[in-house]
């Protein structure tokens, strides 16, 4: 593949829809049932989500519609949201795969290269059955609050691309700052891997956000426009 993407959240879909309407071969593994991931529930569960105007555009492209709230907030249905943009993805070539999660990466000298991955019912189950791999020239880490894969990547290779080499931990909550960082968080952390979405606030350090989506829309599209420079 050219694109693999761990986690089909906002941020993960987000990345999946622009690199494949860029033309890149794409893969989505989602450990769920569902793609989705938190913007199914929205605000505190009311299925509604909020996004500033700089991201209104990235709803609007694929037909979601937005409702002005004033002084530059606009609110949209989120389970409109979800599942326009997992078909806007699907639309533009993406393969989502649910019910999958990544349990590893592949490591070629100093950069990943590909992810390992096993049916989510083995991996609950704790069965003894071994993975398959995947390669490709890109991973993307959007597995939210967890990033997992970021994780992963640190105890195996001992030191990320952050100011520590460690995991800096998600801080607590400033919707104005969170929103702000998320997208400049949105880095390769480690060769051939970039964080997106809320992994990003969570890999270097910088707070959580509350039900304000627009950043993990910017994140993943911010997510799409590194990797497609780099291929
Ligand atoms: C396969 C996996 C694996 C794995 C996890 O949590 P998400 O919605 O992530 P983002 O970053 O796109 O969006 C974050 C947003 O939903 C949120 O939580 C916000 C804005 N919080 C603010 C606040 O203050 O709390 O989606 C991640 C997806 C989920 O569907 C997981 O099931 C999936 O990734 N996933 N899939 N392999 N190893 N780990």
């Amino acid at each position: 593949m050219d694109v693999a993407i761990a986690g089909g959240g906002p941020a993960g879909l987000t990345a999946a829809k622009y690199l494949s309407t860029a033309g890149k071969k794409v893969v989505l593994f989602e450990r769920k049932l569902s793609v989705g991931g938190g913007m199914w529930g929205g605000g505190m569960a009311f299925p509604v989500i909020v996004v500033r105007n700089d991201s209104k555009h990235i709803l609007e492209e694929v037909q979601i519609s937005v409702k002005d709230e004033g002084n530059g907030y606009y609110s949209a249905d989120s389970i409109e949201a979800v599942t326009k943009l997992c078909s806007s993805a699907i639309d533009a070539g993406a393969r989502v795969f649910n019910m999958i999660s990544v349990e590893d990466v592949l490591l070629k000298g100093k950069k990943v290269n590909g992810f390992v991955i096993n049916w989510s019912a083995i991996e609950i189950a704790k069965l003894h059955v071994d993975p398959i791999s995947i390669r490709a020239n890109y991973c993307i880490d959007a597995t939210g609050h967890v990033a997992e894969i970021c994780n992963i990547v640190r105890r195996k290779v001992g030191s990320l691309n952050t100011p520590s080499g460690d995991l800096e931990k998600e801080r607590s909550m400033c919707a104005e700052m969170g929103e702000r960082t998320v997208v400049e968080n949105t880095k390769e952390v480690y060769p051939g891997l970039v964080v997106a979405g809320m992994g990003a606030n969570a890999v270097y350090g910088a707070p959580r956000m509350g039900p304000i989506f627009g950043g993990m829309l910017l994140s993943g599209k911010r997510a799409a426009e590194l990797i497609l420079k780099k291929l």
